[in-house]
C-alpha cells in the first residue's frame, strides 16, 4: 500500500477529489491510504499565522518555517537518509514531472506532499524538510493543491491490485516515454459527414497496428518531435530494458 499525506492550509480542496472515481476506489480497496493534514495545527500564536512579509521586500506574504518545518517532521520525521517518506514539494521552481518519475515515486513506501501557497515558502523549509520539488509545467497557479492532486491522481492509477488498472505497468512506461496517441474512434461511423477511418473497421489487425503506429508518429513529429529523440522505437538501443532507479536517483539529473 502507498502512504500519502499532504500538508496544507485548504485541506478541504481534496475532499471531493479522494472520495471520487479511481482514486476513491484505491483507497476503499486499500492500495492507497491519503490523508490531509492542516498546516495551521501546527502554528502557535493566537492568529495561527502560516506567513510573514519577506526579507529584502516585495509584494505578499512567504510562507515561514515556523510551523512548517515541525509539521513536516511530524508527518515524515527529520530528513536525512534513515527517513522512510519521501517528502515533496510542488512548484514551478522544480524539476518537471514526467511519468517515468510516476513510475518511480509509486513504488516509494511512504510519501508527503507539501503544498506552497501566497509568493512560496522560505528557503530553509525546502533546505532543512523537503526531498525534492516538482513541477507539473510553466505556469503559475495560486498554490500547490491542485499540482498536488495532479502528481496523487498520475501515482495512484500505476497502484498493483486496483479494478482496472493493468497487472504491469509496462504499457503505461511505454507510453509515457514514447509517443503520443494517435486519434480514436468509436460509433458512429459517420459523425456529421466525417466517417471514422476505413481500416480500423477492416478486421484487419495488422493494418490497424501499422496505422495506429503511423498515426501516432505523425502526431508527435507535428505536436512534440523532442518526444522523438527519447521515444524507444526511435532509438538505437530500441528493446532495451531500462534500469530501474532508487527514489534518491531522478531521471532529470540537477544541473545547478
Ligand atoms: C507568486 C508570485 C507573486 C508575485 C511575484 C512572484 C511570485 N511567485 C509566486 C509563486 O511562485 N507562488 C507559488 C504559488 C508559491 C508556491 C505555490 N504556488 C504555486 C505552485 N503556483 N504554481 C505552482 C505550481 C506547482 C507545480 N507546477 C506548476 C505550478
Amino acid at each position: 500500500m502507498l502512504e500519502i499525506d499532504v500538508l496544507t492550509i485548504f485541506p478541504e480542496l481534496f475532499g471531493p477529489f479522494l472520495d471520487t472515481a479511481f482514486v476513491g476506489m484505491a483507497r476503499r480497496d486499500g492500495a492507497a491510504r491519503i490523508d490531509t493534514h492542516d498546516l495551521r495545527g501546527w502554528a502557535t500564536d493566537r492568529h495561527r499565522s502560516v506567513d510573514d512579509t519577506p526579507y529584502g521586500g516585495g509584494p505578499g506574504m512567504v510562507m515561514t518555517p515556523e510551523p512548517l518545518v515541525p509539521a513536516i517532521e511530524a508527518l515524515a520525521g527529520p530528513k536525512g537518509p534513515d527517513r522512510k517518506v519521501h517528502v515533496i514539494c510542488l512548484s514551478p521552481q522544480g524539476r518537471p514531472l514526467d511519468q517515468a518519475r510516476l513510475v518511480a515515486l509509486a513504488a516509494a513506501p511512504a510519501l508527503l506532499f507539501v503544498c506552497g501557497r501566497y509568493e512560496g515558502i522560505d528557503q530553509r523549509v525546502l533546505d532543512l524538510a523537503v526531498d525534492e520539488e516538482l513541477s507539473i509545467g510553466d505556469y503559475v497557479l495560486s498554490g500547490g493543491e491542485i499540482p498536488t492532486m495532479v502528481a496523487i491522481e498520475g501515482l495512484v492509477r500505476l497502484l498493483p491490485g486496483v479494478l482496472g488498472n493493468p497487472d504491469s505497468i509496462e504499457t503505461e512506461s511505454f507510453r509515457g516515454g514514447g509517443v503520443l496517441e494517435g486519434p480514436q474512434y468509436t460509433r458512429p461511423p459517420v459523425y456529421r459527414g466525417l466517417e471514422v477511418p476505413p481500416v480500423l473497421r477492416s478486421g484487419n489487425h495488422a493494418a490497424i497496428e501499422a496505422w495506429r503506429r503511423e498515426q501516432a508518429l505523425n502526431r508527435t513529429r507535428a505536436r512534440r518531435p523532442e518526444l522523438l529523440d527519447a521515444a524507444p522505437e526511435s532509438r538505437s538501443d530500441a528493446g532495451i530494458e531500462e534500469t530501474k532507479r532508487p527514489l534518491g536517483d531522478p531521471t532529470h539529473p540537477k544541473r545547478d
